[in-house]
């Protein structure tokens, strides 16, 4: 099959799910071509069956914003005629599923056919997606993708909750390569984090609002007046300025690590003990699973999907948002008994395990065969 991916090129969240989900499609045996405005963090573009394809803007005086809808239709239009595609897969809704739609009616004007595929990721419903700017065009093209899915149930439920959509929605839940996230931990790595045998905590995000950083740091201060313990903060965004001005005020400075960007996660959470996402909303929490793959249980609110992935008193506990004492009493729990702690890791690795690539790859690839065979009818 013919595969046109389209994402946001973004370290985590759906740009890293729409990349791995080329890279497994690609490795077996489909042609996975991927359109995003730079080349997505994740994709090794020298693998076999893998081509990128970079929507480029063109920029005109009268344009205080250039329009990368039109940018992005055209080329689709130009991908899907020139390198046959059958399936168009855009993630994140706003703006993919609109400019899908768009490319889909001109090339159909053309007499070309292509199927739309949009998964529904998290804010694209749950937070920009509502907003009443965005809200008819958001739900007219739900409405108008050949098939639609969300990352969980509760995605589902709220794109049902806060859209005029009249359509099936399908859950396939987000995953992991566990190939990738079965790391053995780097001792000199964890050597120059914790050099005493001081526990680590990780934490990974976009640091927007909607991660709550303030309440990650809030919980490690209690973790840390109770054990010796580190804390390492990976990834970049608007908060993190407030982050680090925080650690300074709770004189944590010597105890946090800010890492920024990184790329190979893996090794990061292979050291870790403990991995926290206070969100204030949460479809699924991709960051918590993939901490789960490498053997960390994970202290988390329970906001949105969170509960579909992390197991209240198995892989890990689940408080409501702002409940930073019981976030601390449930970290010290898990973190001050070694025994304690090896059982969280297995539970922890147990569940990633049913959200293993190889479990679900194949629904995508249904998926597209049915879309597929009722647009051939
Ligand atoms: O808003 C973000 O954090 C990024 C966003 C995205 O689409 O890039 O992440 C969402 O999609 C991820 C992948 O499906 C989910 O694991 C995240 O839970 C979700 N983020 C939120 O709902 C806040």
């Amino acid at each position: 099959m013919n595969i046109g991916i389209v994402c946001y090129p973004t370290y985590g969240g759906s740009g890293v799910v729409a990349t791995e989900l080329g890279k497994g499609l690609a490795a077996r045996g489909h042609k996975v071509h991927f359109i995003s405005y730079t080349q997505p963090a994740r994709l090794d573009i020298f693998m076999e069956n893998i081509f990128y394809h970079e929507v480029a803007m063109v920029h005109y005086p009268l344009f205080e914003h250039s329009p990368y809808v039109l940018a992005l239709t055209g080329k689709l239009v130009d991908v899907v005629k020139y390198e046959k595609i059958d399936v168009l897969h855009v993630h994140y809704a706003i703006p993919h599923a609109t400019a899908a739609h768009l490319a889909q009616q001109i090339l159909a004007s053309q007499g070309i056919r292509v199927a739309v595929v949009t998964t529904l990721h998290g804010t694209d419903v749950t937070l920009v997606g509502k907003d009443p700017t965005y809200e008819p065009v958001v739900s007219y093209a739900i409405n108008q993708s050949d098939a639609v899915t969300a990352v969980s149930e509760f995605l589902k439920a709220d794109t049902y909750r806060h859209f005029h959509v009249n359509r099936e929605i399908e859950v396939i839940p987000n995953f992991i390569d566990l190939n990738r996230f079965s790391h053995k931990a780097k001792s000199h790595f964890k050597m120059a984090i914790a050099p005493n045998g001081e526990r680590i905590v990780t934490h990974v995000s976009n640091f927007r609002k909607v991660k709550r950083i303030d309440l990650v740091i809030q919980v490690f201060k209690g973790i840390r007046d109770a054990l010796p313990a580190k804390l390492i903060l990976v990834g970049d965004g608007p908060e993190r300025q407030k982050a680090e001005q925080l650690c300074r005020e709770l004189q944590l400075c010597d105890d946090v690590r800010f890492l920024g960007k990184q790329e190979a996660i893996e090794e990061i959470l292979s050291v870790s003990d403990l991995f926290l996402m206070p969100s204030e909303t949460e479809s699924f929490g991709l960051a918590a699973l993939e901490a789960m793959a490498c053997q960390v249980p994970v202290v988390s609110s329970n906001a949105g999907g969170l509960p579909e992935v992390n197991i209240e008193g198995q892989t890990g506990f689940l408080s409501p948002v702002d409940d930073v004492a019981g976030m601390i009493k449930n970290s010290i729990h898990i973190l001050s008994d070694d025994e304690v702690l090896r059982q969280f890791r297995d539970e922890a690795l147990r569940q990633a395990l049913r959200f293993d690539l190889v479990n679900i790859l194949p629904l995508y690839e249904n998926l597209y065969e049915r879309t597929l065979a009722l647009q051939a009818v």
